[in-house]
This record gives C-alpha cells, sequence and structure tokens, in this order.
C-alpha cells in the first residue's frame, strides 16, 4: 500500500472515530491513538526510512499535513465538547436564590451550667477560688478523711457505687477540699463543684448523679457569724436583691455544730405555696462548722484554725429558680425542655 492509500485510509477512519466522540474523554483516546508515539500517523514515518532521498520531503509534508489537519480537527472538538460538558456541569449545580435560609439552631447552656455558673460569679467575687478533684476517690478522701465512722450508713452499698474495696464514685465533691488541705495553708477560700454519684432509686426528686457545690473557709478565728454573713451575701449576689434566709440544726459528720439553711420562698413570699410545700421556706444548703478530725485529717491544726464549710445541691437550686417539677428533665436532653433556658 502507498503512503498515498493510508493517508487515504487513516483520514476516513479518524473521519468516522471524530463524529463518534461524544465527550473530552473520548478525544483524549482519539489524540492518543492516531498522534501518539504508537499512533497511526507515527507509524506512517516508516515510509520515510524507506523512501529516496529526494522523495523524502515531499512524504515528509505529506505526513505533516495529515498531522496538522488531524490536530485541529482534534482540538475543535475538544474546545466544543469542553464546554458542552461545563454548560452541564453548571446546569447541574444551578442554585436557586430565591429559595428560603436555612435556620440557624444557637446552641445554649443547659440549666445545670447557668444555675452553676451563677453560683460561682457570685462566690469567685467574694474572694473564693475553684478547685477541683477527681469523680474516683479513695475511702480515705470521700470518708474517713471526713470523719465518716467506719459503719457510717452513708458507706453502705445501697448509698455509693463502689468500684472496688477502696475505690468508689464520689458521693459528694468534699474530697476536693481534703486534698486541698493537704497541700495548702490556712488562710484557704475554695470552692468545690462537681458531679456526685448516689446509688438512690431515681424519682423526679433524686438521681443517681447530680452536681454539688461546696465551699469553705479556714482561718484563725473563723466563727458560725462569718458563716451566716457569707450565705447572707451569696444569696443576695445570686438573685441580685436581699434574701431572708432561716437556719435549722441538723448533723452531717464532717461538720459540727450542723445546719440547714431555708430562704424565704420567692413566689409566695412566706404565705405558702406548691413550690414550698405551703411551708413559705426552700431548703438550700447544709452548713456548719469544719469538724475537728476533718482539720487534723487535712494536717490543720483545730487549736488554732477554724473553719466553716456549705454545700448545696445544684440541680436542686435550679429546680427551685426555674420552677422544675422533675430531676430526671436535667439528664433526658429534650430539646422542647432545653430551650427554654437563657443566660
Ligand atoms: C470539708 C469539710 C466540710 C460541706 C458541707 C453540707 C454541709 C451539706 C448537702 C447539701 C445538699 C449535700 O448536695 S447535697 O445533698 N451538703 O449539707 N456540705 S457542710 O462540708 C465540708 C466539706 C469539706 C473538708
Amino acid at each position: 500500500m502507498t503512503l498515498n492509500d493510508q493517508i487515504t485510509e487513516i483520514r476516513s477512519k479518524f473521519s468516522k472515530d471524530l463524529k463518534l466522540a461524544k465527550t473530552s474523554k473520548n478525544i483524549e483516546h482519539l489524540k492518543i491513538s492516531y498522534l501518539g508515539k504508537k499512533g497511526s500517523v507515527q507509524s506512517l514515518m516508516q515510509f520515510l526510512k524507506d523512501a529516496k532521498n529526494d522523495e523524502r520531503p515531499i512524504l515528509g509534508k505529506q505526513i505533516n499535513d495529515l498531522k496538522y489537519e488531524i490536530t485541529s480537527h482534534l482540538e475543535n472538538s475538544l474546545k466544543r465538547l469542553l464546554l458542552e460538558e461545563e454548560t452541564i456541569k453548571l446546569k447541574s449545580e444551578h442554585l436557586d436564590v430565591t429559595l428560603p435560609g436555612r435556620k440557624h439552631h444557637w446552641g445554649r447552656y443547659h440549666p445545670v451550667t447557668l444555675t452553676l455558673n451563677k453560683i460561682l460569679d457570685a462566690l469567685i467575687s467574694m474572694g473564693f477560688a475553684v478547685e477541683t478533684g477527681p469523680d474516683v476517690d479513695s475511702d480515705f478522701y470521700n470518708f474517713e478523711g471526713l470523719n465518716f465512722a467506719k459503719d457510717h450508713p452513708a458507706r453502705d452499698m445501697q448509698d455509693t457505687f463502689y468500684i472496688s474495696d477502696d475505690l468508689l464514685l464520689r458521693t459528694h465533691t468534699s474530697n476536693v477540699q481534703v486534698r486541698v488541705m493537704e497541700k495548702s495553708k490556712p488562710p484557704i477560700r475554695c470552692i468545690a463543684p462537681g458531679k456526685c454519684f448516689r446509688n438512690e432509686t431515681i424519682s423526679s426528686r433524686s438521681h443517681v448523679f447530680f452536681h454539688q457545690v461546696e465551699f469553705f473557709y479556714i482561718d484563725e478565728n473563723v466563727s458560725f457569724v462569718d458563716l451566716f454573713a457569707t450565705i447572707d451575701e451569696f444569696f443576695a449576689k445570686l438573685f441580685k436583691k436581699p434574701i431572708e434566709t432561716r437556719f435549722r440544726p441538723s448533723f452531717f459528720p464532717f461538720v459540727e455544730p450542723g445546719m440547714e439553711c431555708d430562704i424565704k420562698c420567692e413566689i409566695c413570699k412566706g404565705q405558702g405555696c406548691r413550690l414550698c410545700k405551703d411551708s413559705g421556706w426552700l431548703e438550700v444548703f447544709g452548713a456548719g462548722m469544719i469538724h475537728p478530725n476533718v482539720l487534723k485529717a487535712g494536717g490543720i491544726d483545730p487549736e488554732k484554725y477554724s473553719g466553716f464549710a456549705a454545700g448545696l445541691g445544684v440541680e436542686r437550686l435550679a429546680m427551685l429558680m426555674y420552677e422544675i417539677k422533675d430531676i430526671r428533665l436535667f439528664t433526658e436532653n429534650d430539646i422542647r425542655f432545653l430551650k427554654q433556658f437563657d443566660l
């Protein structure tokens, strides 16, 4: 077959192949099969090798013309197909700017966090410093160092989640203060906020885990008067107005004397209502003067120093402040409940 015959054959096959090419990818393949190193046009170079010297330029020109012709056809088709493909892509990505926007749902603070932050703000402004400690602790930091007798009912399996003989989920945040006493010298003013765990039956008023804030002050000559004044000041800061308080004697192993603190019910102004169960008062705090045995266990001389301590349940206070009737709502993550609370 002569070079001319071959060129005619390639040209006619190329023209058919080009008509069949529907995508830019097809064009890339044609480019390789016609113009590539092992392509049809390249194979024509064999004719140049075998040609006489005077014929070679003429044959070379014929091959180059064919190469140029195929190249320009391929380039034109590629341009056209790329444009078509781009148009289809843009159409599929069409953005309807008239559609309504998507609503953003802003996160909110959990009511327990809101209440905790309010408590901490009030106490920090009074010179107390936040300290934290482990949720899982030893019998010493949760009980023994806090003057709990070996047979105290709170150590019972019914109240405490034990991990091993000596390890347990703390039942209060007082374990923090024992550590603070060990590492610091009076005067100490510290707040211990955190999670606590008690093996209780879950109901509308009690849960197996809840949050506490405890605070204590140890120095020379700290007295009950300091405790009363601190609690009154705390409530005034929390509620942004003076609040009437009432103190009742009570017992906790880590304080002596111990007491419970009530505030005048804000809803009925002491007249009696559903929230205060007709008593006119709401129980908020447990408190007292730190027991000498507890000071001793923390390495503090009870002959020289004295201190007061107080503790409150955060969920309980949140229930009073926001009039929430069931403690279980705090852990159910129901968005209809959670979105009702704002700073
Ligand atoms: C040390 C010494 C003393 C912290 C105190 C209470 C009284 C108290 C309860 C309130 C409701 C716990 O969450 S609650 O169930 N707390 O009544 N807490 S005195 O006394 C301490 C703490 C640490 C070293």
